[in-house]
């Protein structure tokens, strides 16, 4: 698997380097809203631990993804009235990943909504 590249698109935004809409931080995760959103609401929750994807991140760090993955599932099934929640992530061109920080998508949905292409 390729090495960790710090110079990804995430890692800016982490640094500070790029602007985005923040969510959601704490020590070990930082979420902000995805620039091609899928549905409204749309969010990516990531490690502050430098990983490519789930092949490169320890048990340990990816507890932290996960929990901040499911504190913005409930925030986001208030804040947008949603009906659903998707999370989804993406390891390796293979799978679909196209930036190589990890991230978790989490998608509020709604009934009789489908997410945009
Ligand atoms: P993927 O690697 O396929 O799981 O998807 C990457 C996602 O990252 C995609 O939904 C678009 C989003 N994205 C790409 N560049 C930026 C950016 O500069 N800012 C933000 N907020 N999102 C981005």
């Amino acid at each position: 698997m390729t090495a960790y590249d710090p110079e990804n698109i995430f890692a800016k935004i982490l640094r500070g380097e790029i602007p985005c809409h923040k969510i959601y931080e704490d020590d070990h995760v930082f979420a902000f809203l995805d620039i091609m959103p899928r549905s409204t609401g749309h969010t990516l929750v990531i490690p502050k631990a430098p990983a490519r994807n789930i092949l490169d991140i320890t048990p340990e760090d990816f507890a932290h993804v996960a929990r901040g993955a499911h504190k913005i599932a409930h925030a986001a099934m208030k804040a947008f009235k949603a009906d659903g929640i998707v999370v989804q992530q993406f390891s390796e061109p293979a799978a679909g990943q196209v930036v190589y920080h990890l991230h978790m998508h989490v998608m509020p949905r709604h009934e009789g909504v489908p997410l945009l292409p």
